[in-house]
């Protein structure tokens, strides 16, 4: 474990990241460490990623969702995760309702990474989360959102935008920070 060389992280990694996200050198030395011992390879396959989200949706199917999620990460598009792009979907992902998460929630919609979200995009990411939330629980949803229909419907109805209209960023990232419902709707939070 005490490897000095393969545990060092490149100095200019670190300098970016300790720019990019709020994190501390500490922080960021430690989570390369548990990084390190979890994938020595230095990078996360597809299917490393699904086996994490699997286990905390021990209940549903997470494998479709952190599809998504990961094709949302992988930002230089090479099919695997490094530390930089874990460390900085982390810090996306956590925190309510800050841009940077909206930033993120809008990669994660935007399926085919051309800038803008379709409806049968938010339809197909409606259907991942679907299926990260168990049975049980989908019969106490509310009737217009116990479908990933529904769901995509009432999400696309606070973005006013006809079925054929995409949506940028900045309207995305708008519609979601004026509406509680909305930021509800792009995620699924399991009940604890
Ligand atoms: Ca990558
Ligand atoms: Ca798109």
């Amino acid at each position: 474990m005490g490897n000095a060389k393969s545990s060092a992280m490149s100095k200019e990694i670190l300098e970016d990241l300790k720019l990019t996200t709020k994190f501390s050198q500490n922080e960021l030395s430690q989570w390369y460490e548990n990084f390190q011992k979890q994938c020595p390879s230095g990078r996360i396959s597809p299917e490393e990623f699904e086996n994490i989200y699997t286990r905390f949706f021990p209940d549903s199917d997470a494998k479709t969702y952190a599809q998504h999620v990961f094709r949302s990460f992988d930002t230089n598009d090479d099919g695997t995760l490094d530390f930089k792009e874990y460390i900085i979907a982390l810090h996306m992902t956590s925190g309510g309702r800050t841009e940077r998460k909206l930033e993120w929630a809008f990669s994660l919609f935007d399926v085919d990474k051309n800038g803008y979200i379709t409806k049968s995009e938010v339809t197909e990411i409606c259907q991942a989360i679907f299926k990260l939330i168990p049975k049980d629980e989908v019969s106490k949803l509310p009737k217009d959102e116990n479908t990933p229909e529904k769901r995509a419907e009432k999400l696309w109805s606070f973005f006013n935008k006809k079925d054929n209209e995409r949506l940028a960023e900045g309207e995305f990232i708008q519609g979601v920070m004026e509406n509680d419902s909305a930021l509800r709707l792009i995620q699924y939070e399991p009940v604890k």
